[in-house]
């Protein structure tokens, strides 16, 4: 099941910046040197079963963006499941930014008015952090009048930390079928081993992409943090020629379990009780396996219209 998902926004915006960290490995570091993107550039991502992100990353400067609204209309816009639109926080040019969001609004409107929209207000790094919370408010009540009839849902993003992921983990959540099965087994599988909370990471990316949490937490930002630390130290094993496959963490009142799990993800089982010993944790992640690859089979083979 392949779902269109258009990258806009204006040229240096951060838009192949972000699609290269997630997509394709990329640390924040090297997308200085990315050039800027000529016309569209098209990528294919396999996402959990039989989901495929087909993404359209539309260079942004205005030669480009006068094209999509006149000639490439129909081509651009026309079936689009999301539409991600990036905003430059630092940006000087507001009002042409709006203008532009606008106008693609209305291509959507016309061509896919099902479609799901997402405002990033990007570079959120260049902001003192005592301001960014009220700059995104006001950027997002901006961005969420602008965009009547349609709903748009906004983050604040950095390529320089894990907002990149928490954005992009919620965005995708909402492209997965067959999420709320993933969701009640995960559930199920939680209650079983007594976890304190597990999480399905998709496996190349690394985005969060079902949980559950049976004990309160108080980091409200440890999934984005922990995809953000393990693709990072991915990244490091792949330097050295070598694969990362697992790791365990534990102290005296904690524990927490990452291993492969499905072909399509990774598993993180984090465990408070110190009268269960790692093998028993380790041989439930094993024996849990068959049950979610199934799972995911299944997802991916039901008629597209109950997904
Ligand atoms: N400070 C900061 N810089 C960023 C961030 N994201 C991207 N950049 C930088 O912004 C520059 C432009 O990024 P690109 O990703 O090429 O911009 P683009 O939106 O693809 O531009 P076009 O392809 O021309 O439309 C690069 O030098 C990035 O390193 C961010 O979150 N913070
Ligand atoms: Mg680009």
């Amino acid at each position: 099941m392949k779902k269109k998902v258009l990258l806009m926004g204006k040229s240096g915006s951060g838009k192949t910046s972000m699609r290269s960290i997630i997509f394709a490995n990329y640390i924040a570091r090297d997308t200085r040197r990315l050039g800027a993107t000529i016309d569209v550039e098209h990528s294919h991502v396999r996402f959990l079963g039989n989901l495929v992100l087909n993404l359209w990353d539309c260079g942004g400067q205005e030669a480009f963006m006068e094209n999509y609204f006149a000639s490439q209309r129909d081509n651009i816009f026309r079936n689009v499941e999301v539409l991600i639109y990036v905003f430059d926080v630092e940006s000087r040019e507001m009002e042409k930014d709006m203008h532009y969001y606008q106008s693609c609004l209305e291509a959507i409107l016309q061509n896919s008015p099902e479609a799901r929209i997402f405002c990033l207000v990007h570079k959120m790094d260049l902001v003192a952090e005592e301001q960014r919370e009220e700059i995104f408010r006001a950027r997002e009540e901006d961005l969420k009048g602008l965009s009547k009839p349609l709903e748009c849902t906004c983050f604040r993003t950095s390529i320089w930390d894990e907002t990149l992921y928490k954005a992009w983990s919620s965005i995708v959540y909402k492209l997965i079928p067959n999420v709320k099965a993933l969701e009640s087994s995960l559930k199920q599988f939680a209650a079983i081993v007594d976890a304190d909370e597990v999480l399905l990471f998709e496996r190349a990316t690394f985005l969060v992409v079902s949980h559950c949490q049976r004990r309160q937490h108080r980091d409200a930002h440890r999934f984005e943090k922990v995809s953000n630390i393990v693709k990072q130290f991915k990244l490091s094993c792949s330097k050295l020629a070598a694969q990362f496959q697992s790791m365990e963490v534990r102290n005296s009142v904690f524990a927490a379990f990452i291993d492969g799990f499905t072909s399509n993800t990774y598993v993180m089982v984090e465990m408070s009780d110190p009268k269960i010993p790692s093998e028993a944790t380790l041989i439930n992640i094993r024996n849990a396996r068959k049950h979610f690859e199934k799972l995911e089979k299944v997802s991916s083979s039901a008629p597209s219209q109950y997904q």
